[in-house]
C-alpha cells in the first residue's frame, strides 16, 4: 500500500465517526394518549420527515366533532385537567393559529383540528413544520419534553393563546 493511501485511512475513519454522531437523533417517537380518567384512548406515532415531524394520531371515545389538538410545551400529563402540559409549544414566541392576522404565526405546536366521527373515533396524519426530534430550541425532546393535548372544542385557528378550544380532555407525553 502506498503511503498516500495509508494517510487516507484516518481521515475516512474520522468522517465515519462524525456521520455516526450526527445520526443519534431519534427518527421516531410515540405518545400514549390518556383521557381525564387515566384510561388510554389512543396513540400517536411520530416520525422525522424532511420539513418537520409527521404525526399520526388515532383516538376513540371522544365526543363527535372537531377537536383542537396541539403539541404542548411540557411532557407531563396529569389528569384530570392536564394543566401540567403547559401552553402550546412555541419556541419562536409566535401568535397562535394558522389564520392569525398577526405575525409571526402560528405556534410550532399548532396542528389542524382532529375530526371525530359519531362513533367517537378519529384519526389523522399531519406534519408539524418547524419542529424536530433532534436537538435545539424547536426539539420535541427539549428540556422537560413535550406532549400532545386534545381539547373539548374545535380550535378557531386564530385566537391567542389557544384558539378557544376549551378544556383539555386527553393528553399523551411524546416519548422516544
Ligand atoms: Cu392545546
Amino acid at each position: 500500500m502506498h503511503m498516500r493511501n495509508l494517510l487516507l485511512i484516518p481521515a475516512l475513519l474520522g468522517f465515519c465517526a462524525a456521520a455516526a454522531l450526527a445520526d443519534t437523533a431519534p427518527k421516531a417517537a410515540h405518545a400514549n394518549i390518556m383521557n381525564a380518567q387515566g384510561m388510554q384512548i389512543g396513540t400517536a406515532k411520530l416520525k422525522a420527515v424532511k420539513d418537520g415531524v409527521q404525526i399520526s394520531v388515532k383516538v376513540a371515545g371522544l365526543s363527535a366533532g372537531d377537536h383542537g389538538i396541539h403539541i404542548h410545551t411540557v411532557g407531563k400529563c396529569e389528569g384530570p385537567a392536564f394543566t401540567t402540559a403547559g401552553g402550546h409549544f412555541n419556541p419562536t414566541s409566535a401568535h397562535h393559529g394558522m389564520n392569525n392576522t398577526m405575525d409571526p404565526h402560528p405556534h410550532a405546536g399548532d396542528l389542524p383540528n382532529l375530526k371525530v366521527a359519531a362513533n367517537g373515533k378519529g384519526s389523522a396524519t399531519v406534519v408539524a413544520k418547524g419542529v424536530t426530534l433532534g436537538d435545539g430550541a424547536n426539539s420535541l425532546f427539549h428540556d422537560g419534553g413535550t406532549s400532545l393535548v386534545i381539547h373539548a372544542k374545535a380550535d378557531d385557528l386564530m385566537s391567542d393563546p389557544s384558539g378557544n378550544s376549551g378544556d383539555r380532555v386527553a393528553c399523551g407525553v411524546i416519548s422516544k
